[in-house]
């Protein structure tokens, strides 16, 4: 049976290549910081996002609690956008491991945080307040359909936090995507950030694994609170190389998911009662809002026993990533599976 993924580009699987050097891999132990497969990838992500050192990890969520971990105390504030990843699916760490207070500001639909909004959410010295310590920024915007912040966007909301004394970390889960859709380098995005992390395991198509970049200071200080987390991975090259690879082959390739992804929303945009932008459709997420008389649980249920998936949503809209792993073909067929599926709606045999 035909399968079309749409659900995430963390479903991709690693390539050949990817597989010959995770068995080809030179290894040693990373808690003796013996590893030359790990040392190497740390590394060449720093140099890549222009920071002093990086930190190999297991995950995204890995990433974005050592950074909040890494710049704040328990009990101080973190102000992050009301539709942020951290909030919504990171399952409360840095609250629960952290003690940080969030605080949010609503995201504009581009994913930005209105500048005025973030100032007069930072809290003046007061008996009664917390600091506000930290402000967290996401490029691109999952929850936001793969929006993209601009490097004039992104220094200007840095230039504001470090005025107030805030550090600032980027969510960069995606953020080559963000590089390639705007023609800029992703050190040049992450330039103004006190901290970044980006995944290896979505795009990319690396099987496990980000790496948070910043300071070497505050790399030091992340790498004893990810052992702290259980996250010291001893012979963790056998990943790591596969990251290698991602880094050589995949970001050249990022423009076809992002081309992709427009097909898919131009094509969504045209089947009858469905809403999407293709404008807004920038890089690989595409979002879009279904015909009232479709409910989306049973319309995903539908796609899925036709060989499309989707997750199921939490709000109003669906979402579909495009990765490397959905060629302009599938897309195609998948399209034809939803333009069916919403006309039996239509027809009554919903
Ligand atoms: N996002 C996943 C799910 O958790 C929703 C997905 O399928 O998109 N930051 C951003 C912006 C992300 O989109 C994700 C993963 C993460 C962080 C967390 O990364 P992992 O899954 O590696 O912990």
């Amino acid at each position: 049976m035909r399968i079309v993924d749409l659900r995430s580009d963390t479903v991709t699987l690693p390539t050949d290549e990817m597989r010959r050097a995770m068995y080809e891999a030179e290894l040693g132990d990373d808690c003796y910081g013996e590893d030359p497969t790990v040392n190497r990838l740390e590394q060449r992500s720093a140099a890549l996002l222009g920071k002093e050192a990086g930190l190999f990890t297991v995950s995204g969520t890995m990433s974005n609690l050592l950074a909040v971990l890494t710049h704040t105390r328990s009990g101080d504030e973190v102000i992050l956008g009301s539709e942020s990843h951290i909030l919504w699916y990171e399952v409360g760490g840095s609250s629960a491991l952290g003690g940080a207070v969030l605080r949010t500001v609503r995201n504009e639909e581009d994913g930005r945080l209105d500048l005025r909004g973030i100032e007069a959410t930072i809290r003046p010295e007061d008996l009664h307040y917390p600091p506000t310590r930290l402000l967290c920024l996401e490029n691109t915007h999952n929850r936001c359909g793969g929006t993209v912040l601009t490097a004039e966007y992104t220094a200007s909301a840095c230039e504001l936090a470090h005025r107030h004394g805030l550090k600032v970390h980027l969510d960069g889960a995606r953020l080559f995507n963000a590089a390639v859709a705007l023609g800029v380098s992703a050190a040049r995005l992450a330039a103004p950030v006190d901290s970044v992390c980006y995944c290896l395991s979505k795009s990319l198509s690396a099987p496990v694994g980000s790496v948070l970049c910043g300071s070497a200071e505050f790399i030091e200080r992340a790498r004893k609170k990810r052992k702290m987390l259980g996250g010291g991975m001893r012979q963790a090259g056998v990943i790591a190389a596969a990251g290698l690879v991602a880094l050589d082959t995949m970001i050249d390739r990022l423009p076809v998911d992002h081309v992709n992804a427009k097909r898919l929303a131009t094509g969504l945009s045209g089947i009858p009662g469905v809403s999407c932008s293709p404008e807004r459709t920038v890089t690989n997420i595409v979002m879009f809002g279904l015909p009232p008389h479709v409910p989306a649980g049973e319309f995903i249920d539908r796609l899925f026993e036709r060989g499309v998936k989707l997750n199921h949503p939490e709000g109003p809209r669906v979402r579909a990533v495009t990765h490397r792993m959905v060629e302009a073909e599938d897309v195609d067929w998948a399209l034809e599976q939803m333009r069916e599926v919403v006309e039996e709606f239509r027809a009554g045999r919903g």
